[in-house]
């Protein structure tokens, strides 16, 4: 492959020293730091997603691990940056970060800065960078500067296409195989934003079609460097391969311009628990343009109002040990009603995922019937310990029931986390498991693919069809298909099965 196709991602940025006496370099790491990779060994960062974005924020994590750096809590020892979006202020941060005051040694930054240092390969100083610093003038020309190196086109008014390998901007950079892992990222980043305005936008399709793209991409054997082997790709139709090389070639997706002005307004109210695009919309049609805009003047619903309560915990991702101490507290209270109760922890926990954005937990007993009547009082339990804080939903779905609440582990410091329950029978355990395990993509597949079979997929049951006449009346009910466990569900559909870490798509 021509690693020019790869270079030429990353055109060289503009110096930014434009004062000789600025101290913006302050460590060059020895060449062969550099080299092997490990120029960020000395940081222990902590990326603070809320502005920033999940995933950008991930792709810092990546990024900073990639060059030896390590990721941390905020609250670690010894953690040397704390990265904050460019609007951050640091009470807010402090707010989210649930502390009292900046650790000691702690740097409060902005993403600005850690971009620059991965786009120019080496430790940039923090000056004009930091949160608290004094220096508005330079800061704001460093910042400016800066700003050009994440994901955004090189100089606006060029003359030179940007798709052009031009000699006015020579190609300095080390050819190394990490280039072709940056390119990548930079794929995915930018499609994701993409992705990310659809969906706030009430547009899922598209939404859904970036989405497909950007996991093909991930499940591909190698970084991809071409039209043809874009194309070549199931999943990635002819426009997307399209936008993929535009990225490859020129480092940038021109389509991210004209990403409507109101898209990070959407985003901010729809991640309001309850509010959905079309909510979103609304509020924005009425003016609104903040949080504050719709604390005091929108109209909520209850939901909404615990949402909006809970804005920046319900975004904030648990650690899989927080998702696993709720699920013990959960079963524990669901024991001491009955012993016998199976409690399985589901959803993005059992899929193994290193962060959940909630604890999904499926409750039911073996011999058939005793998971009647727990529902109620084990929610009334676990309100009593003053575990459960508020609830959002609680319905009867068949002989399934489903709460959807709030609540909180006991301690300081205690962030307020999602929890969903569902008590199911155990003649449904299989396919409820299934359901709950998801991800909801992978359910999505699922279900597409039992109706190609003739048969239908829920939390229930996996049933043959419904027979429907020509006018799509039912005519005859499905039969439910034997389905002890969840192998069972995957044999019917003669799919090999698929363990829960394997079930993303
Ligand atoms: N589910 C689904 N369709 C949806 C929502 C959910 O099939 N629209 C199923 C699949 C999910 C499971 O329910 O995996 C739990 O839903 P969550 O929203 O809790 O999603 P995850 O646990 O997968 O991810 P997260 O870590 O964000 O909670
Ligand atoms: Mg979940
Ligand atoms: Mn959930």
């Amino acid at each position: 492959m021509d690693p020019r196709g790869i270079l030429k991602a990353f055109p060289k940025r503009k110096k930014i020293h434009t004062n000789p006496s600025s101290k913006t370099v302050a460590k060059i790491p020895k060449r062969e730091d550099r080299e092997a990779g490990e120029w960020l060994s000395s940081l222990r960062v902590h990326v603070v997603p809320t502005g920033i974005g999940r995933a950008r924020a991930e792709l810092f994590e990546k990024q900073i691990v990639q060059h030896g750096g390590q990721i941390c809590p905020a609250q670690a020892p010894g953690v040397t940056h704390i990265v904050v979006d460019e609007g951050m202020d640091c009470e807010r941060a402090l707010r989210l970060l649930r502390l009292p005051q900046l650790p000691p040694g702690a740097q409060l930054v902005k993403s600005a800065w850690l971009s620059l240092c991965l786009q120019e390969r080496r430790l940039v100083d923090t000056a004009g960078f930091g949160i608290f610093t004094p220096k508005r003038y330079l800061d704001q020309a460093q910042l400016s500067k800066a700003d050009q190196v994440s994901f955004t086109p090189p100089g606006a008014g060029e003359a030179q296409p940007r798709t052009a390998l031009s000699p006015s901007r020579p190609l300095t950079r080390p050819v190394s195989p990490s280039w072709r892992t940056d390119a990548v990222a930079s794929i995915q980043a930018q499609l994701e934003v993409m992705a990310k305005a659809y969906s706030v936008q009430g547009d899922k399709w598209r939404a859904l079609g970036y989405a497909k793209a950007i996991n093909a991409l991930k499940s591909f054997h190698k970084p991809v460097s071409s039209y043809q082997e874009a194309f070549g790709i199931p999943g990635i139709g002819k426009r997307m391969a399209e936008k993929i090389v535009e990225i490859l070639e020129s480092g940038h997706l021109r389509k991210l311009d004209h990403i409507s002005e109101s898209v990070p307004v959407l985003e901010l109210f729809s991640n309001i628990w309850g509010a959905g695009t079309k909510t979103a919309q609304m509020w924005y049609n009425q003016g609104f343009r903040s949080l504050e805009d719709i604390r005091n003047h929108a109209c909520l619903t209850t939901q909404q109002a615990i949402g909006l309560k809970h804005y920046d915990d319900f975004l904030d991702r648990m650690p899989r040990e927080e998702a696993a101490e709720i699920e013990q507290t959960v079963r524990e209270a669901a024991q001491a009603l009955n012993p016998g109760l199976l409690c399985v922890a589901c959803g993005s926990y059992r899929r193994g995922k290193a962060t959940c954005g909630d604890m999904d937990v499926l409750l039911t007993h073996p011999d058939g019937h005793s998971h009647q009547g727990v529902f109620s009082r084990l929610l009334d339990s676990l309100r009593q310990q003053g575990f459960l804080t508020d609830d959002l939903v609680s319905h009867e779905n068949g002989q399934q029931q489903k709460y959807l609440g709030v609540c909180q582990l006991p301690g300081p410091g205690r962030r307020h986390r999602r929890l969903d329950i569902i008590v199911v029978p155990y003649s449904e355990l299989a396919c409820a498991l299934l359901y709950f395990t998801g991800s909801a993509h992978f359910n999505r597949s699922m279900r597409a693919l039992a109706k190609t079979k003739g048969m239908s997929l829920s939390e229930h049951a996996l049933s043959t069809a419904v027979v429907r006449s020509a006018q799509g009346l039912k005519v005859g009910s499905g039969q439910v298909l034997p389905t002890p466990t969840e192998k069972d569900v995957f044999r019917f559909l003669g799919l090999p099965y698929r363990e829960p870490a394997e079930r993303d798509w």
